[in-house]
């Protein structure tokens, strides 16, 4: 559909991952040598939903997993796993087709293990570990289609 000249709209999301140490009463189906449980996402800001515009997000883990490229189509986009170790992970975002848009690609470095100041209170709590990043998908001059559904309430 056209595009409407001189318009450019924004929505905000946040990507990363959380990640837990695995308890002894781990399930059993779980690999001895994994010491966390994590998962990878990205949505809205303020419970927003992403889905009227994203049609699919791509995770492509560490060869490491089986099933390497992980396809999410619709809410919640994340994927759960359990592992060992810290690797990046990009994050593809695919946009429905009235977008008429180039899907988009973050990459986020997983992160396992607590730093800083209080990594070592965290450790013994076996504190959940959070890191993720706020950013923006920035449409310019978008269709009419794609504008009508960023903006109807
Ligand atoms: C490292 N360069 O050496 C990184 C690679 C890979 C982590 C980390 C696999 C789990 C599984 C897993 O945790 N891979 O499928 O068994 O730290």
């Amino acid at each position: 559909s056209k595009r409407l000249k001189n318009l450019q709209i924004c929505r905000p999301f946040v990507y990363g991952n959380m990640a837990v140490p695995l308890k002894e009463d781990r399930s059993p189906e779980i690999p001895t040598d994994h010491t966390h449980s994590w998962t990878v996402f990205l949505k809205g800001v303020n419970g927003d939903d992403l889905s009227s515009f994203v049609k699919r997000v791509v995770f492509k883990l560490h060869e490491t997993y089986a099933n390497s490229t992980r396809s999410i189509e619709e809410p919640p986009f994340e994927v759960t796993e359990t592992g060992w170790g810290e690797f990046e992970i990009s994050i593809r975002v695919y946009f429905v087709p009235e977008a008429s848009e180039k899907n988009v690609v973050m990459y986020h470095h997983l992160k396992l293990h607590p730093y800083g100041p209080e990594a070592e209170q965290q450790k013994t709590n076996g504190a959940t570990v959070t890191s993720m990043q706020y950013d923006e998908f920035v449409f310019n001059e978008p269709t009419e289609s794609l504008f009508e559904i960023l903006t109807k309430k």
